[in-house]
Order: C-alpha cells, then sequence, then structure tokens
C-alpha cells in the first residue's frame, strides 16, 4: 500500500519536511522511476526559466510563466500511457516535451511561428489551449469517442482554478460522467486567475466539490508534491481504463511567479506568501527527498541540468534559425470568402515587414 496522507478534506502528500512530517513512498516506483520524474522536473524547470530570460531579451513572445507548477505536470504526467491524450492549457505549453516534442517546436509556438503547431496525433497531444477551459469539452469528447471505439487510454486536461467558473468546464464535466468518458480533469488551483483571488472566484469550500456535484469522484492533492500528484493520477488513470468513467484532481499550490510575462503581480499577492511559496518550490522539495532516501549524488543532478540546458540551448538555435513565416498565413484559413480588402492589408503588411 502507498503511505499517503488521507485524501478528504486534507491534501494528499507522500513527500514529508525533513522535520516533523515523515516521507511516504508511492508503491510500485523504483529508483529509475524516482530519477526519471527528476529528469522531467529539471527539463521544465529549465525550459521555463531559460523561457522568460528569452521573452526579457525578445527572443520569444509573452510567456505564461509555470515556475512552481512542475510537480503538478510531471506527476501527473508520467502516470500516463503513450496511447492517453493530453489536452494542455497555455500554463502547460512545454508539457510536449516529456512526451518527446522538440524544444524547437515548443519555442516557435511561443514566438508566434506556425512551426509551433504540431500535428497533435503526433504525440497525442493536442493543442495547446488560451482560450479558457474551452478544451474541456474536446478532451472528454475525445475520451468518450475511446470509449465508443473500444480503444484504451484516456484524456487528460489541465486546467486552472479560475476555468471552473467557465460555462466549458461544467459542461465537460457533466457530459464526462454522464457518458462515463475515461477523461481526467486535472484542475491546476494555484490560488489566483491572473489578478482574482479564489476566495472572488468561488464560494465553494473546495474546487472538488464542484465535481462532487457531477457524481465524479474528486482528490485534493498538494500541487508541490510530485509524488503524491503522480499517485492520485495513477488511481484516475486506472479507473478512466476500468471503463469506471472520469475523475477529478485538485492540485493546490500558491503562485510564486507572474501570470505571465505581461503581468506585474506586484499589486495585488501577498509577498510573504509568496516568499513561502518559493521557499517550498516542488523542483527543491522533490531533490530534498531523493536526498534523503540516498538515491541522488550531486555528479546526477548537475548532469540533469546540463542535459536540460544543452537543450534548451539546441532549441533556441534550431528555432531562431527558421525561415521567418510568409505574412500571408495570418489570413488564410480565417474565412471561406475574404473580403476584397484584405488584399490591401496583406501587401501593407509585408511593406512593413520589409521595413
Ligand atoms: C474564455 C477566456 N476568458 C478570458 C481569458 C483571459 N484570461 C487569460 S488567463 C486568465 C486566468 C485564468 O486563470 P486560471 O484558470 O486560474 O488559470 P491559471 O492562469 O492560474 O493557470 C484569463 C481570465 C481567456 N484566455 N479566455
Ligand atoms: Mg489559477
Amino acid at each position: 500500500m502507498a503511505q499517503v496522507l488521507p485524501a478528504e478534506s486534507d491534501l494528499r502528500r507522500v513527500i514529508g519536511d525533513g522535520e516533523t512530517v515523515p516521507d511516504g513512498e508511492v508503491d510500485g516506483l523504483d529508483e529509475n522511476d524516482l530519477l526519471e520524474l527528476l529528469r522531467s522536473l529539471i527539463l521544465l524547470r529549465t525550459y521555463d526559466e531559460r523561457s522568460v530570460v528569452l521573452h526579457r531579451q525578445g527572443r520569444i513572445g509573452t510567456y505564461a510563466i509555470f515556475w512552481g507548477h512542475e510537480a503538478m505536470q510531471v506527476g501527473s504526467f508520467h502516470a500516463l500511457e503513450d496511447d492517453d491524450w493530453i489536452f494542455p492549457s497555455y500554463r502547460e505549453s512545454a508539457i510536449g516535451l516529456l512526451r518527446g516534442m522538440p524544444v524547437e517546436t515548443v519555442l516557435s509556438w511561443w514566438r508566434g511561428h506556425p512551426s509551433g503547431w504540431w500535428n497533435p496525433a503526433d504525440y497525442n497531444v493536442a493543442s495547446i489551449c488560451v482560450p479558457i477551459a474551452t478544451h474541456v469539452p474536446h478532451a472528454v469528447g475525445l475520451a468518450w469517442g475511446k470509449r465508443l471505439k473500444g480503444e484504451p487510454g484516456c484524456a487528460i486536461a489541465y486546467f486552472g482554478d479560475g476555468a471552473t467558473s467557465e460555462g466549458a468546464f461544467h459542461e465537460g464535466a457533466n457530459f464526462a460522467a454522464v457518458m462515463r468518458a475515461p477523461a481526467i480533469l486535472f484542475c491546476n488551483n494555484n490560488g489566483w486567475a491572473i489578478s482574482t483571488p479564489l476566495s472572488a472566484q468561488t464560494r465553494a469550500q473546495a474546487l472538488a466539490d464542484k465535481a462532487i456535484g457531477y457524481g465524479i469522484p474528486a482528490a485534493r492533492v498538494d500541487g508541490g508534491d510530485v509524488l503524491a500528484v503522480y499517485e492520485a493520477t495513477r488511481d484516475a488513470v486506472a479507473r478512466a481504463r476500468a471503463g469506471e468513467g472520469p475523475s477529478f484532481i485538485e492540485a493546490v499550490t500558491y503562485r510564486a511567479a507572474p501570470h505571465a510575462t505581461a503581468d506585474d503581480p506586484s499589486g495585488y499577492v501577498d509577498p510573504q506568501l509568496v516568499a513561502e511559496a518559493r521557499a517550498n518550490e516542488c523542483v527543491g522539495r522533490y531533490v530534498r527527498y531523493l536526498r534523503r532516501l540516498d538515491v541522488l549524488t550531486d555528479e546526477l543532478e548537475q548532469e540533469l541540468r546540463a542535459e536540460a540546458l544543452e537543450l534548451m540551448r539546441a532549441g533556441i538555435g534550431a528555432a531562431e534559425a527558421r525561415p521567418a513565416p510568409d505574412p500571408g498565413v495570418i489570413f488564410e484559413h480565417a474565412l471561406a470568402s475574404p473580403p476584397e480588402s484584405w488584399q490591401h492589408d496583406l501587401q501593407e503588411l509585408r511593406r512593413i515587414l520589409r521595413g
């Protein structure tokens, strides 16, 4: 049995604090699996930190920072099989890297380059969704389709606390429950929807309570604990694959970074809470856990960091080496019968871009 603290209203946790709270463990994970989780955490952390720098240098556009969200993404990802579909929001923009998507592709997306759009069927990763919650019904529909076709696997949709106020979330959740779709609704509850705090978002005591209203089993986990997230998602995947329908996971953190590179949170966040969240951030927490278990050496940690940095260096080089796209792509596929004025607009755009 996994040694996991009770779920109920409290948050499930596996990683202790090295002092009064003891470390647990998750059944079925050997030393290699534990280190693979770390490799993924370091890859995403490196991707995120480098992306902020690349943005500052004007080499990518506005970027949605996920610093401190890596454990939610990595823990849930590693509970999936390759045939399970992933529906990311902008907050999980780099989750495809864990499925082998090139860094160059994701960076190209943030550069607004057409090569940043991949064929979802190549990785079983849907396009990055920017409109809040609109991908929840898509994920549920795909999951239901799998059930109808008798195919194995499930679909996981990632969204935030703010998304649970959107109609699309509620439609997707109800549909998933009614159709017993093999779907996992994964809510990253980071306490904020840009500058709107959770307290202004809902009167529900927990976001997981919303799932209960639809008859969907829900778990609340510590979103900074990669092992707790893994364990809860593994349960959800098993339910989905056994034909028992959808699950909801509420992973709780406190957003320790700005919403995006265009945001200045100093006017609305509590700096004390941010400082606490940063001190307790998920990658450091897991590194300390592995060190207490004695499975991580300095050399290996350095190796993983160097490997991730090299991937980023090569990725930005490859993304920047791509020829600029023809500005005509902005106009293509937008309207069946474009107005004549677009010809003029396109010529004007070409003229401006030529400088
Ligand atoms: C349908 C829609 N409405 C508004 C926005 C603008 N918007 C972008 S991010 C965001 C906040 C979302 O917060 P949350 O769901 O908690 O996700 P988080 O950004 O915290 O991961 C909003 C309102 C949008 N992208 N789509
Ligand atoms: Mg949020």
